[in-house]
């Protein structure tokens, strides 16, 4: 008999093509031998090219759904994607403490869709920082730090949201090092990408988080978890030339 895997869970929007959200993160979870569980936040109609809808689920729901998974497993850390609003972000995230207060919270803030489809109001800073004390790592790119905290740069944003809680600052947009992550921790740390023949996903971003969050699930530290959650996201990234990427490269 095969060892116990840990488990994660991962609250996502129901993405169909399977490239981003829900399936994506489970499927990362899966490849990392890591027991995923899946809560929906909302059902968006898209393929890898295109969006076209989405319905939101109301924060009740979420937390209907993850209630009895947290009565039965021991999960201590989720992954968070798209939810409708920051109030609902924030009565998911404290429910989830007062549940399993061991729980770190590994939250993606994906404020635009890659096809364009903004999902969120536009939070002012004080607004976010209430929420991210309460979140172990936040994973932004470049735009999402700046619009997160209103200022300039994503190097000063990154920072700022460092005085809340871990930063991974996604470098797909570095102004000077494209491609470089930065992971603001006990110490500033950049991660550099491999050398590899990359074609962009559909998605990507969701499955470097929930890489993280599987890395951290099996013991991984921090820095050891954004490392190896860059090489299989860049794995994801060379499996072929189309949108939606393959996990399994055997
Ligand atoms: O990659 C951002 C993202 C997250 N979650 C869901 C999505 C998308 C992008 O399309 O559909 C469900």
């Amino acid at each position: 008999m095969k060892q116990d895997r840990p488990y994660a869970l991962s609250i996502a929007g129901l993405d169909p093509s399977a490239g981003a959200g829900l399936l994506a993160d489970i499927k990362t979870f899966e490849q990392l031998q890591v027991y995923g569980l899946g809560v929906t936040s909302a059902v968006t109609i898209q393929t890898g090219t295109r969006f076209h809808d989405l319905q939101w689920l109301p924060a009740t729901q979420i937390l209907e759904q993850a209630k009895p998974l947290l009565e039965e497993y021991p999960v201590t850390f989720c992954k968070i994607g798209i939810m409708e609003n920051l109030a609902a972000m924030h009565r998911v995230i404290t429910q989830l403490l007062i549940w399993q207060p061991a729980m770190k919270i590994i939250l993606d803030p994906v404020l635009k869709a890659s096809a364009g489809y903004t999902f969120h109001e536009k939070p002012s800073w004080t607004q976010w920082e209430a929420l991210l004390k309460h979140v172990y790592l936040l994973t932004p790119n470049y735009e999402e730090a700046v619009q997160l905290t209103g200022l300039s740069s994503g190097t000063a944003a990154a920072s700022q949201i460092f005085s809340c809680c871990h930063v991974l600052l996604k470098g797909g947009h570095h102004p000077e090092k494209p491609g470089v992550d930065t992971l603001y921790t006990d110490k500033v740390i950049e991660i550099h990408p491999g050398k590899i023949n990359a074609s962009p996903k559909h998605g990507s971003g969701c499955v470097l988080s929930a890489a993280i969050t599987a890395l951290l699930a099996k013991g991984e530290t921090l820095e050891r978890a954004c490392i190896n959650g860059k090489d299989y996201t860049e794995k994801l990234l060379s499996s072929n030339t189309g949108l939606l990427g393959y996990h399994s490269i055997i």
